[in-house]
């Protein structure tokens, strides 16, 4: 069996690199049975986890290796072959049915196929949940819907519901930024647990290969962190250990489990919120001490999940394409003033409220071979035409933007109050024609759950992750970034880059024949 110490991995690039898809163990709420298929179509174990032993009351060596009939009535057997012939490769996992074992506990059977493999996982059932009551939440979220407006409230309600629906003490909807940290943005929360609401979390809390497979198995439990991990045995020594990515039992990483005791958390629930295709954020939920909650009820939040996923893309759509018009109005407003001109450039420096208002810009310039006009907040000319040597002196591309400037360039930590973003577009490479638009530093106070760097350590001379001890509140401030330019404001200068090209080429081409 694949055995993987995280502990004495050195870095957090490492940290990327533990296999949690096959951890070669199970968590304790229940067992799994790998079957293959014999030529006369009977159904093998070929991998269990060592616990199925204590379940099924038998010795694990006569169920690896056994039948399906020789652990189960002959009417289970012959759905689970069904099973192997209607999902082949299901790459998600389903619903059976419940069963009760020789021992008279009850099971929740959920079973997925990899390949020529059917998983079956037998899960522990805690609780019986009505259909009543989850059918009411789902009907309640939806008509909710109608009447809200926006994320906050959105999530706000989605954290109120998933709790109430499931007990937890706190439930957190948390949404990723573009380098992948986390802000909680709504929490529903009983007191049990501190309050998380605004904190936010580096993204190495949540390593990159985590990601990719939350991405690909949208619910994660831990009912148990403290739980006993059972290894999964298999027949052939040669056999590797099952890719458990789809599977609800799968072990959890050791980093993860010590990171949860530092939080004081004992169960975890989380749900994937992917917005077009992308890993936007987490619903997670957090207990004190040990939950767990039913299948019926975990599908009930993922479809809520998916409801919130699809509704924050639609608020993304409408939003974006409202701005979209309004940047466009203005595009033409300014291609209108150009062509009203003899001078085209008179056109754009007549209104320099329009010309800031294309990009959502503090100030702007226009750098023509030996020309520099400027309008609203922008460094000195000396300082605008440092930026501008820069960008065409080092072949930066025709349209360029960043909210950091500084990083790419020293000297523009001197126009910090003016230029900390810089929007640009070069309209030709022959004759000199530039236009820059600047946004000013904006200083903000970002509250991280504990300071975010301290994931590595030394003792001893021995470099070991820590996943973070503390999550007491520690204020960072960040300098030297603007606004960001969001990706509207963008399309909105690269639009206008390729209408003045034209409208440039025309007037070129008309002084032509007018010569001739
Ligand atoms: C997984 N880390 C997770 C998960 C969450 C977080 C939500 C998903 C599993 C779960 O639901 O418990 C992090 N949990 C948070 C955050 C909040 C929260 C940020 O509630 C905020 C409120 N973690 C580390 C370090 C490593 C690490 C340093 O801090 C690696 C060295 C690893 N986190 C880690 C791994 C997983 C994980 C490997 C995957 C666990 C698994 O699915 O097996």
């Amino acid at each position: 069996m694949t055995s993987l110490d995280p502990i004495s991995a050195v870095n957090l690039t490492n940290c990327d690199r533990e296999l949690i898809h096959i951890p070669g163990s199970v968590q304790a709420h229940g067992f799994l049975l790998v079957f293959a298929r014999s030529p006369e179509d009977r159904l093998i174990v070929v991998q269990a986890s060592q616990n199925a032993a204590e379940w099924l009351g038998r010795s694990i060596h006569r169920i690896l290796g056994g039948t399906c009939t020789e652990l189960f009535d002959e009417q289970l057997s012959a759905e689970l072959r069904e099973e192997f012939h209607s999902r082949p490769d299901s790459r998600s996992s389903h619903y059976l049915r419940s069963i009760r074992l020789a021992s008279g506990e009850e099971m929740e059977l959920i079973t997925h196929s990899v390949g020529d493999r059917l998983a079956v996982e037998f899960e522990r059932v805690e609780e019986r949940v009505s259909p009543e009551r989850l059918n009411k939440t789902i009907v309640n979220v939806v008509a909710q819907l109608e009447t809200i407006r926006d994320i906050g409230e959105l999530a706000r309600t989605i954290t109120v519901e998933i709790r109430t629906l499931t007990g937890f003490d706190r439930v957190l909807l948390y949404s990723f930024d573009e380098e992948g940290h986390g802000t909680v943005i709504a929490e529903d929360n009983n007191g049990n647990l501190p309050s998380m609401l605004h904190l936010r979390f580096p993204a190495t809390d949540i390593p990159k290969q985590a990601r990719h497979l939350y991405l690909l198995n949208r619910i994660r439990i831990i009912p148990d962190v403290n739980y006993v991990p059972s290894p999964l045995l298999a027949v052939d020594s040669g056999d590797e250990p099952m890719d458990m990515t789809y599977c609800v039992l799968r072990s959890v990483s050791p980093v993860h489990r010590e990171y949860m005791r530092n939080m004081g958390t004992a169960a975890s629930m989380s749900f994937s919120v992917v917005v077009e295709g992308k890993l936007w954020g987490m619903i997670s939920c957090h207990h004190a001490t040990a939950l767990s909650v039913p299948y019926v009820v975990r599908s009930g939040c993922d479809v809520l999940t998916r409801i919130v996923a699809a509704q924050i893309s639609a608020y993304d759509r409408a939003a974006d394409f409202a701005e979209a018009i309004r940047l466009k109005a203005v595009e033409r407003d300014l291609l209108t003033y150009m062509t009203l001109e003899e001078k085209y450039v008179d056109g754009l420096t007549n209104h320099p409220d329009k010309v800031m208002a294309l990009t959502r810009a503090a100030g702007a310039a226009f750098v023509l071979d030996e020309a520099c006009l400027l309008m609203g907040e922008t460094p000195n000319e000396a300082g605008v035409r440092t930026i501008a040597d820069w960008l065409r002196n080092t072949g930066q591309p025709d349209l360029f933007a960043t909210d950091h400037l500084s990083p790419h360039l020293a000297a523009a930590e001197g126009f910090l109050d003016t230029a900390s973003g810089l929007l640009a577009i070069s309209l030709s490479q022959v004759h000199r024609f530039q236009i820059l638009w600047f946004r000013p530093e904006i200083i903000r106070t970002v509250h991280w759950a504990g300071e975010p760097l301290k994931t590595v350590s030394e003792v001893g001379g021995i470099v070991r992750i820590d996943p973070r001890h503390s999550f007491e509140g520690w204020s960072e401030l960040v300098r030297q970034r603007s606004d960001a330019w969001s990706a509207v404001e963008i399309e909105a200068a690269r639009d206008f880059r390729n209408a003045m090209l034209f409208i440039v080429l025309r007037r070129a081409e008309e002084l032509a024949d007018m010569a001739a």
